[in-house]
C-alpha cells in the first residue's frame, strides 16, 4: 500500500478528523454533521477527508464504516444539561464527557455519509453511540468501557491483524478506536492525511501523544 511511514511527532498539525485503515479493514465516521459546511459539528478540513477517505476505501479489500448514531435527547447533547454550552464539560457517571452540539441523530440528514463518502453496497457499518446515557466515541467500546459494539469479534472473527483508522475525529472517535484496537490486539495504524480533528484546546496534542505513547503507528499517503 501506499503509505510513508512517519512517527507521530514528525507530522505536522493543522488537520483534524479520522479515518481508519490497515491492510483489510477500514473504520470511518464521515457523517454530514462533521463533514459538511453546515453540519451541527462541523470539523475544518472534513470534505477533504471524505475523499481522502474514499481513496482508502478503494484501496482495501475490506473495510468497516463506523456510523455516529445518537437518539434524540442524548446525554452528550449539551442542550440536555441546564446551563451548560456545548464543549463544556461535565461528570456523569462513568466519568467526564464533553457536551457537544445536537449531531448525528438517527434518520436525519447530519447522520447520514458524507456525499463524497463511498460506501460499497454491501459494507459492514457499526453503529455507536444510540444508548443515550453513554457516549461513545471509539468504534469498539462505549466510553463508559463496558458495552462492547461487537467490532472487536467481527475482526477477530475475519482474521484480521491489522486495522487503519481514517476518519473524523483525530482528537475524538479516531483517537479511542486506534487506541482500543491497539489494546485489543491489532497492529494499529491512523493515516494522519486522512483525518481532521475537532481541536478544542489542548485535544489535538494529547491525541498525538496518546498515540505515541500507545505505540499507534501514524502514517501519511503518498502523493498519487
Ligand atoms: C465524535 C464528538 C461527538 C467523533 C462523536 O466521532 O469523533 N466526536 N461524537
Ligand atoms: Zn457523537
Amino acid at each position: 500500500f501506499f503509505f510513508k511511514q512517519t512517527t507521530a511527532y514528525a507530522i505536522s498539525l493543522g488537520l483534524v478528523g479520522s479515518e481508519m485503515c490497515i491492510r483489510d479493514r477500514l473504520v470511518i465516521d464521515v457523517q454530514n454533521d462533521f463533514a459538511a459546511p453546515s453540519g451541527a459539528l462541523t470539523v475544518r478540513g472534513g470534505g477533504g477527508v471524505a475523499r481522502a477517505c474514499s481513496r482508502c476505501v478503494e484501496a482495501f479489500d475490506r473495510v468497516v464504516f463506523a456510523q455516529d448514531y445518537h437518539p434524540a435527547g442524548h446525554e452528550s447533547f449539551a442542550s440536555e444539561h441546564a446551563g451548560k454550552a456545548p464543549y463544556d464539560e461535565v461528570e456523569l457517571a462513568y466519568g467526564t464527557q464533553t457536551l457537544w452540539p445536537d449531531h448525528c441523530v438517527q434518520g436525519t440528514w447530519g447522520c447520514a455519509f458524507h456525499d463524497d463518502l463511498v460506501v460499497p453496497a454491501r459494507a459492514m457499518v457499526v453503529r455507536k453511540g444510540h444508548n443515550r446515557d453513554v457516549d461513545s466515541y471509539s468504534a469498539f467500546f462505549e466510553n463508559d468501557r463496558r458495552s462492547d459494539t461487537g467490532l472487536d469479534e467481527y475482526l477477530k472473527k475475519e482474521g484480521v491483524k491489522r486495522v487503519y483508522v481514517v476518519g473524523l475525529a483525530y482528537d475524538f472517535c479516531v483517537k479511542y478506536t486506534a487506541l482500543d484496537a491497539k489494546r485489543l490486539g491489532y497492529d494499529a495504524y491512523v493515516v494522519r492525511d486522512c483525518c481532521a480533528g475537532v481541536a478544542l484546546p489542548g485535544t489535538m496534542e494529547a491525541a498525538e501523544k496518546e498515540l505515541a505513547d500507545a505505540g499507534v503507528v501514524v502514517l501519511e499517503t503518498l502523493p498519487a
